[in-house]
C-alpha cells in the first residue's frame, strides 16, 4: 500500500504505508494519518503531506531557528497554523521567548495530532504557550499585541491558506510586529510551485523593509522547499547570534553554517531578482 502526493506535471512523493490509522473530514479539510513503513506516522491534510514523524525536524528547524537567532531578543512569538505543535516545540526551545501564541484555524488538527503524533513533546502544556483556535488572518488584523516574530506554518496557498500569502495579509502582519521584527513563512516547492513562490515574494516585498529567501531539503516534500522572510526595521537575517544556538539540540539546520541556507538554483534566484521572466 502506498500514499502518494501528486504535485503538478505528474511529479509524485510516495511513502510505503502499513495502514491508515485515521481519516475524517473536518470543517476545513480532509485529515488523514498513516503508519508508514520507514518514517513513523504521516499527517496528510487535503491530500498533501504535512509531516512524517521521522524527519519533521527537517521542516520545523529551518522554519523556526534562523529567524529566532537572527532577531536580537525574540520575546513574543506568533505562530499561524502549526496545529501539530512541532513549530511551537522548536520556538519554546529558546530561553528568550516569554510567550508563544499559536493561532490554528482547525481544532481537529490539534486534537488529532495530540492523539496520534505527540510531536509537540509537551509544548502545548508549557506555561509560555497559548493556543487559540481561530482564523490567523483575522487575528493578525484585530490584535493589539505586538510580536517580535511571526511564523506562518500553513498549508499550500489554496483554500483557507491562500490569504496568508497575500499583500494585504503581509501588511497587517507588518503592523503586528514590533519595530524590529521578522515574519517567516514556508513558501512551497522551489521547482514545482515556482509561480506561487514568486507571487508571495512580490507581495512580501511591497509590505516589508527587507525580504530574504532560502531553500532547504525537507523530508516528505518535493524538495528543495522555499522559505520567505520579511524584515521590519533593520535586522540582518544573514547574521545570527551563535551563542544563543548553544544547547538547542538540532538535527538538520546548522547554525555554524547559517550562510549555506541561502543557496537557491540560479534560474530561481534570477526570477526572484527580476533578472529573468517566466
Ligand atoms: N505545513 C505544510 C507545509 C506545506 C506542505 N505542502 C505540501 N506537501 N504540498 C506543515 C505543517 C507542519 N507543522
Amino acid at each position: 500500500m502506498y500514499f502518494i502526493e501528486w504535485y503538478p506535471r505528474g511529479y509524485g512523493v510516495a511513502f510505503k504505508v502499513k495502514e491508515k490509522l485515521f481519516e475524517t473530514q473536518s470543517r476545513y479539510q480532509r485529515i488523514e494519518i498513516y503508519e508508514t513503513e520507514g518514517f513513523g506516522k504521516l499527517l496528510v491534510l487535503e491530500g498533501t503531506v504535512q509531516l512524517v514523524e521521522q524527519g519533521e525536524e527537517s521542516y520545523h528547524e529551518p522554519l523556526v531557528h534562523p529567524a529566532l537567532l537572527a532577531h536580537p531578543n525574540p520575546r513574543k512569538v506568533l505562530i499561524i497554523g502549526g496545529g501539530d505543535g512541532g513549530t511551537l516545540r522548536e520556538v519554546l526551545k529558546h530561553k528568550t521567548v516569554e510567550k508563544a501564541v499559536m493561532v490554528e484555524i482547525d481544532e481537529m488538527v490539534v486534537e488529532i495530532s495530540k492523539i496520534y503524533l505527540g510531536i509537540d513533546r509537551g509544548a502545548f502544556d508549557d506555561p509560555r504557550a497559548e493556543v487559540i483556535i481561530g482564523d490567523g488572518v483575522e487575528f493578525v488584523k484585530n490584535t493589539r499585541e505586538k510580536f517580535d516574530i511571526i511564523i506562518v506554518d500553513s498549508t499550500d496557498p489554496v483554500g483557507p491558506a491562500k490569504q496568508l500569502f497575500s499583500e494585504e495579509f503581509y501588511k497587517t502582519a507588518y503592523n503586528a510586529l514590533n519595530d524590529n521584527g521578522i515574519l517567516i513563512t514556508q513558501a512551497g516547492s522551489v521547482y514545482l510551485f515556482t509561480n506561487e513562490l514568486l507571487d508571495a515574494h512580490k507581495a512580501m516585498k511591497s509590505a516589508f523593509d527587507k525580504v530574504y529567501y532560502f531553500s532547504f531539503p525537507v523530508i516528505g516534500y518535493a524538495s528543495p522547499w522555499s522559505f520567505l522572510i520579511g524584515v521590519k526595521g533593520n535586522i540582518d537575517f544573514a547574521k545570527i547570534d551563535l551563542k544563543r544556538a548553544e544547547g538547542l539540540e538540532l538535527i538538520y539546520y546548522d547554525p555554524e553554517k547559517h550562510e549555506t541556507l541561502f543557496q537557491m538554483p540560479k534560474y530561481v534566484r534570477d526570477l526572484l531578482e527580476g533578472k529573468l521572466n517566466l
